[in-house]
């Protein structure tokens, strides 16, 4: 009989389980009513008197291994499930959801980015401003119909009766950063100012109350209208490619002078004419002019020293084109549906 418990102690610590049948296997030959354990307790009924004290011991020492040996593979089994799904190389990875950038997104950052190359910084500044720096600094007159009710987005200030409730307002373009960078930066400046803007528009497939702009600015001694000219002509090629021509025809902003629209040739028809430039073979794309000298000098700028130029684009236009997106209202309802399709666009 002690022979057979050093077997089984033998057998038992050399034990080893794989799977939860392995584990089950050991149980059944060890601790169940069945097993060698307890079939050795109903032959130790018949063991001598005399050997009965150290043959019981002996018995006893074997039950206890066996119970701890099974706990302890029970244990280590639980640990390796545990593991196994990391430690299995040969798995299908996780299906990562790999979220997407909003067009308007690329958009701007493409835009930065030349910008960029070209020694322009990004400045950025308060979407609620005052009429200060979006209207009188950028040479509004009083009465100007930019400044109606009907176009731009009041914030009444409730709690001061004193001050003129149409003072704090929605920004209506991003020219109020540059008005805080000309406060605060001494010339040579360049930056572009990219950002939301807010008119008081109906909703429609090509318009809305809230849009995107980048605004760009440059002022130093002798900047003329030729560095207008070129700088956009750089970036127009950045932007729609290295055959793209530019044309400037005569505008009107408050806060340049003089003032042009920048068209660039039709990036669908290189200039034949299609249905998208309505068969002009152009495409309008910027504002842009001389900064007023009525501006410079309102931020503190000598106009006799420097001059500067600045322009103006929005943002979802031309992402309508490049991404043939025809309803501008997509941008803005963040349906999974229409933003999954930028996932290959950074
Ligand atoms: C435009 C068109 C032309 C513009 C002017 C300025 C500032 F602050 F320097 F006066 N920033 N941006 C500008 C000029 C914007 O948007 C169509």
């Amino acid at each position: 009989m002690l022979d057979k418990i050093n077997k089984l102690i033998a057998e038992i610590s050399g034990f080893s389980v794989l799977s939860p049948d392995d584990l089950e296997l050991f149980r059944l030959k060890f601790l169940s009513k069945k097993g060698y354990i307890s079939e050795l307790f109903d032959d130790f009924r018949n063991v001598a008197s005399d050997e009965k004290k150290e043959l019981g011991q002996k018995l006893n020492q074997l039950k206890q291994q066996a119970q701890e040996r099974y706990n302890y593979l029970k244990d280590s089994l639980i640990q390796t499930q545990k593991t196994s799904r990391i430690n299995d190389i040969t798995r299908p990875a996780y299906p990562w959801n790999l979220g997407s950038r909003h067009p308007i997104s690329i958009m701007r950052n493409d835009i930065i980015s030349i910008f960029e190359r070209i020694g322009f910084t990004v400045s950025e500044g308060p979407e609620i401003e005052d009429d200060d720096h979006v209207f009188t600094k950028l040479n509004f007159a009083p009465e100007h119909p930019a400044r109606d009710m009907q176009d731009t987005f009041y914030i009444s200030r409730l709690s001061t009766e004193d001050s003129d409730p149409r003072d704090i307002l929605l920004r209506t373009h991003t020219s109020s950063v540059q008005v805080r960078v000309m406060q605060a930066q001494k010339p040579p400046i360049r930056t572009i100012s990219p950002g939301r803007v807010f008119r008081n528009e109906a909703i429609s497939a090509r318009a809305h109350c809230i849009f995107h702009q980048v605004e760009g600015l440059y002022i130093d001694e002798n900047v003329s209208f030729a560095d207008l000219r070129q700088t956009l002509l750089f970036f127009a090629r950045e932007m729609f490619g290295k055959k793209t021509e530019i044309r400037l025809r005569p505008s009107y902003f408050p806060f340049t002078e003089p003032s042009a629209e920048m068209d660039v040739s039709c990036t669908i028809c290189g200039g034949k004419g299609c249905n998208v430039c309505k068969y002009t073979g152009w495409l309008e794309v910027l504002g842009c002019g001389m900064v007023h000298p009525a501006v410079l000098e309102a931020c503190n700028i000598d106009s006799n020293k420097y001059t500067g130029f600045a322009f103006g684009m929005g943002i979802e236009r031309p992402a309508m084109l490049k991404y043939q997106v025809n309803d501008l209202r997509l941008y803005f309802e963040n349906d999974i549906r229409f933003l999954e399709q930028f996932r290959t666009a950074f």
